[in-house]
């Protein structure tokens, strides 16, 4: 046996779920084995998407994702994506091989571990024949614990050697870390439900680490126990979508009615979130309160800007329960009343829009479309843009079918990521919203999704350039020269690819579309022509 298939048996063993993958001389040998193994595969068109699909699969399971590029060039085609992975907090393994350790030159050859670790990734060389066993294993359980990216680096002549180990006796099963159950201090927790007792104005903003079925049950009751508003971050967004009394995405995405709400919270109480810059809009979201912060790394100050005054380490399940017991009786005061309810009803619907005098589509007609037609049970992917505040304002689908992951502001993930989520969720048609820019940025991977088959619709936003820079330039009077392209014909680009491609240019169209597709099962483009003159309340507010 060489080294490379005593290696495709650990990861056999591992079994970590689909291996999203692209070829090269050091990994083909091993990727080959795994698959004879009977290990399953994406193959994608650019290392970027394999990751990118990776990370959006690994984020959606308490698995550790998949991946593997050759080296040298291989890798450094991933530079974009591991930031995002770190960021996100997901745990990953990528093989990656390495330049063979024993030619005095190879053309691929670049100092790998200093690359990734500058992504905030961790390197793992894997050099040594007698624990290169050992190593791996201790390399998946170091993603796991720590929830991050991890790049397995074998040089491919080390692999083509003859193993001499015995891997007879390996572990059938591998321990993944189970979520930490951590319970809060109590005196903690009892002067939060004092406060909490004594607060009238007061939004629970729930986050990832509390998007568990029963995590939301015990935040939903603690919020209608308390009087408290409800709330999410955006990669939490949909969590509440049923309830009464949410303001549905906290940050510079809220709606001008949500704001208005937020300004007025005397008591944020965060569970089981980040309290990330954008989720507060850089401090302007909630400018007199006094925030708490449950989680199971409360951190005072995140992203430049002090994030909570009181911070009290718990997981979101064992954190809420406590202070369900911890509070006694009524709140003093409560705004959940009967006109709050009106306001909150009012803060999550669609804003009134006039339609564009240039003949294309409003972003928020699209949103009012997809509303529409887009099933509950359908997973919805997003990524950014201009258009993304648009898509933010979709308060209606549930947090259990919705994907965002936006780490390190980069565009171009959209085609990856439901990539990933299709193959999650292979019993749910994935509809991709994005922009024209971003699909374009990896658009050969519709091809993969046509190749693979996956049940993935790609509605582009197509305002016909950059929309996130012509608005910004737009306001400051600046040139356009290099934001605005005209309108790709992206329905026979994806015709091309093997898919069936749509170009929309009424709310009709994109409904049809949506039916075709859900009807079909088939992978499907719909380029939906939207003016580029609508810059997003967000934008609007910048000044030049
Ligand atoms: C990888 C990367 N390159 C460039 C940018 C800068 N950028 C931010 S938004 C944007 C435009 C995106 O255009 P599109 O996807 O069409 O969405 P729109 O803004 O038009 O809604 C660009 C180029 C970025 N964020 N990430």
């Amino acid at each position: 046996m060489k080294i490379y298939e005593a290696l495709a048996k650990v990861f056999h063993t591992l079994d970590l779920g689909t291996c999203f993958a692209l070829l090269g001389d050091a990994n083909m040998n091993w990727a080959g084995a795994v698959s004879d193994l009977g290990g399953r595969f994406i193959y994608t068109r650019h290392e970027h998407a394999a990751v990118a699909a990776a990370t959006a699969y690994a984020r959606s399971t308490d698995k550790v994702g998949f991946a593997t590029v050759t080296c040298g060039p291989g890798l450094t085609q991933v530079m974009t994506i591991l930031p995002i992975a770190v960021r996100a907090r997901v745990p990953l393994v990528l093989f990656a091989g390495e330049a063979p350790l024993h030619k005095e030159w190879y053309n691929q050859m670049i100092d790998q571990a200093p690359f990734v670790q500058a992504c905030g990734a961790h390197y793992v060389p894997l050099h040594n024949p007698d624990t290169i066993i050992q190593d791996v294993i201790n390399a998946v359980q170091h993603a796991a614990r720590e929830r991050m990216p991890v790049v397995l680096g074998v040089p491919f002549d080390v692999q083509k050697q003859d193993f001499t180990g015995d891997i007879s006796t390996l572990k059938a099963t591998f321990e993944f870390p189970t979520l930490d159950v951590v319970h809060p201090n109590h005196d903690a927790i009892q002067s939060v439900a004092q406060l909490l007792q004594n607060t009238e104005k007061t939004v629970i903003l729930a986050g990832m680490g509390a998007t568990s079925d029963h995590a939301q049950k015990l935040i939903v009751e603690l919020a209608e126990v308390t009087g408290s508003l409800l709330a999410t971050t955006l990669p939490a967004k949909g969590l509440f979508h049923d309830q009464a009394f949410s303001l549905g995405v906290a940050g510079g995405y809220a709606s001008d009615a949500a704001k208005s709400i937020f300004e007025r919270a005397e008591v944020v109480l965060g569970i089981g979130a980040r309290m990330a810059s954008h989720t507060f809009d850089g401090g302007r979201l909630t400018p007199i309160a006094q925030v708490i912060q449950l989680d199971l790394e409360p951190q005072e100050q995140v992203q430049g800007r002090k994030a909570s005054d009181v911070q009290i380490t718990a997981d979101a399940i064992s954190g809420t329960q406590a202070l369900l017991t911890a509070y006694q009786g009524q709140p003093a005061k409560t705004w959940r009343t009967y006109t709050m309810q009106g306001e909150t009803a009012a803060a999550l619907s669609l804003p009134q829009f006039t339609p564009p005098t240039d003949g294309f589509l409003h972003p928020l007609a699209v949103i009012e479309t997809l509303q529409q037609e887009i099933p509950k049970t359908a997973h919805v992917v997003n990524t950014s843009g201009h258009c993304a505040y648009y898509t933010a304002q979709m308060n209606a689908h549930p947090q259990s079918h919705y994907t965002v992951i936006r780490d390190f502001g980069a565009i171009g993930n959209g085609t990856s990521f439901a990539l990933g989520i299709a193959e999650r969720y292979p019993d749910r048609p994935v509809i991709l919203l994005d922009g024209d820019g971003s699909v374009m940025m990896h658009i050969q991977e519709l091809e993969t999704m046509a190749r693979h088959g996956l049940n993935i619709m790609t509605v582009v936003f197509n305002d016909g350039g950059y929309g996130s820079e012509v608005h910004k330039l737009r306001a400051s009077g600046a040139t356009l020269a290099g934001s605005v392209f005209g309108r790709p014909d992206f329905a026979s680009v994806g015709r091309g690819f093997g898919l069936t491609g749509t170009t929309a240019t009424t709310q009709d169209d994109i409904a049809q579309a949506i039916r075709a597709f859900l009807n079909s099962g088939s992978p499907a483009i719909c380029d939906v022509h939207i003016s580029d003159t609508i810059a997003s309340p967000q934008i609007q507010r910048i000044k030049h």
